[in-house]
């Protein structure tokens, strides 16, 4: 198996797991850029949200919620990120969102 995501999802590499179901794992990002930085993933591989199931999504965005309310972000708010592709600052091929929160977002993204 040679994708990062994966590995984490079959515990071969660590991670920091902030949540757990079926259908996703969220972990902490090993390079956070905001206070609240966590990664959500379907468990079911996918390289990108090109061709992600609809239910992926809606499971990664339910769990987001969750996470976001147990992280104490519901009140102030957060940002939830899905990079694709090269333009779009994708580095690891396998489906992710970015749950990012705790300080205030800058738009546009750079
Ligand atoms: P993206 O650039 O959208 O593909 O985001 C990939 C993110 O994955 C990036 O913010 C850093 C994070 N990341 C890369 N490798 C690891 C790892 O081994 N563990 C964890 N926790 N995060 C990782």
């Amino acid at each position: 198996m040679n994708c990062l995501f994966c590995r984490i999802i079959a515990g071969e590499i660590p991670s920091a797991k902030v949540y757990e179901d079926e259908y996703v794992l969220a972990f902490r990002d090993i390079d956070p850029q905001a206070p609240v930085h966590v990664l959500v993933i379907p468990k079911k591989h996918a390289d990108s949200v090109l061709d992600a199931e609809p239910e992926m999504l809606v499971r990664m965005t339910e769990a987001a919620k969750k996470i976001a309310s147990d992280e104490g972000l519901a009140e102030k708010g957060f940002r939830l990120v899905i990079n694709t592709g090269e333009e779009g600052g994708q580095s690891v091929k396998h489906l992710h969102m970015h749950l990012l929160g705790g300080r205030s977002m800058q738009w546009p993204p750079g």
